[in-house]
């Protein structure tokens, strides 16, 4: 069995635990969710419980009874990547918890969009998870490295670009300076760009199955279907595995700011504080579009992704929800109304 300090235990996990001041707590991680069961984790023993009742991510650490097994509480958590729950717009869903760095997974061969990247980027920032960007598949077209590195680059600024592939010997050395004893990993990206894979090359073995794309669009099929902590081999630490997301909604717009730094830099010089960068006065980043210093895209992106934010949490809030509601239904009158008066 595993050490708690290789489990990913520290000091203020201890700290919290024995402040709960309960006789005979024993600390264990979440491993793996299924429908009504939890994995456990822990140096006592690994064991597959009840975990109805319980609301809980992979990554959690919670303080257990033994005998029987029964969680008493689940440890507050010092990371977390939340998304809005797809289908949902007002629930969240923590996709992992307990993350010191996320490994945003991309391949050669289209996969790689700079505005979905920018969403990843995001969801870490706001979570106060590290990312790193891994262009993985490099075989598959090294020509096509240098640009796709550019693409990673300029709209992950500051961020560590890797590359790897499983096809090669060696192909995965880039990841192992982002591992390290205790830390924990997880793997985000689509589906097929070969996140199991990094992870059976990292174990020496296989400990996920892993599946041919599809020929015709070279997209994945799904084959990881739920998110698993695994402890790396050679002590090198923790990675979840995790089922591909090709899109993620932000739950909030806490990580927007990390995430397009060179915006919020020049929003310092803008007249106005909370300046949208559209038709404002004396706007900084405005005109550093004009000036060809800043990509207009990264601008417009910022802006889409401001204002899916601001809405959700409008429809999150039962006021402004009626408020948006009672807005909604006056234009349909309106709409309505105009209809008629031309005789439509
Ligand atoms: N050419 C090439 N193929 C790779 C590489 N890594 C993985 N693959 C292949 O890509 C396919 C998908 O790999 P997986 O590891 O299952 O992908 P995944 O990201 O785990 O996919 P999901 O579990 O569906 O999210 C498999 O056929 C792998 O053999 C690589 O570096 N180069
Ligand atoms: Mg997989
Ligand atoms: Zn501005």
């Amino acid at each position: 069995m595993p050490t708690l300090e290789a489990l990913g235990w520290t000091p203020a996990r201890a700290a919290q635990l024995a402040a709960l001041d309960l006789p005979g707590l024993t600390p264990a991680r979440v491993a793996g969710l299924h429908r009504s069961t939890v994995e456990l984790v822990s140096p006592a023993g690994a064991w597959t419980i009840d975990s109805r009742g319980e609301s809980l991510a992979v990554g959690d650490w919670v303080a257990l009874q033994l005998e029987p097994v029964t969680i008493v509480q689940r440890l507050e958590r010092a990371t977390t990547l939340v998304r809005q729950a797809s289908g949902r717009a007002t629930t969240a869903q923590v996709l992992a918890a307990n993350v010191d760095v996320a490994l945003l997974v991309t391949a050669l061969g289209g996969d790689l969009a700079p505005r979905r990247l920018e969403r990843f980027l995001a969801l870490c920032y706001a979570g106060g998870v590290q990312p790193v960007v891994v262009i993985n598949k490099i075989d598959l077209d090294p020509a096509e490295l240098g640009r796709s590195i550019g693409i990673a680059e300029a709209s992950a600024p500051g961020v560590p670009v890797i590359t790897s592939t499983t096809r090669w010997a060696g192909g995965r050395d880039e990841l192992l300076p982002h591992l390290a004893p205790g830390r924990t990993v997880v793997m985000l990206g689509s589906s097929g760009v070969g996140k199991s894979s990094l992870l059976n090359e990292l174990q020496g073995r296989e400990v996920e199955p892993t599946r041919e794309v599809r020929e015709r669009d070279g997209l994945g099929q799904h084959t990881t279907t739920a998110r698993h902590l695994h402890l790396l081999a050679e002590d090198r630490g923790l990675i979840i595995d995790t089922p591909g997301i090709r899109e993620v909604a932000l739950w909030s717009d806490q990580g927007l700011d990390a995430t397009f730094a060179e915006i919020t830099a020049l929003n310092e010089r803008c007249a106005f504080r909370d300046c949208r960068h559209l038709d404002e006065p004396g706007c900084a980043v405005v005109a550093a579009v004009e000036a060809g210093t800043l990509d207009a895209a990264r601008v417009e992106s910022w802006r889409t992704l401001q204002a899916e934010v601001v809405a959700r949490q409008a429809m999150r809030d039962p006021r402004a929800r009626k408020r948006a509601g009672r807005r909604m239904a006056k234009m349909i009158k309106e709409v309505a109304e105009e209809r008629r008066r031309r005789g439509r």
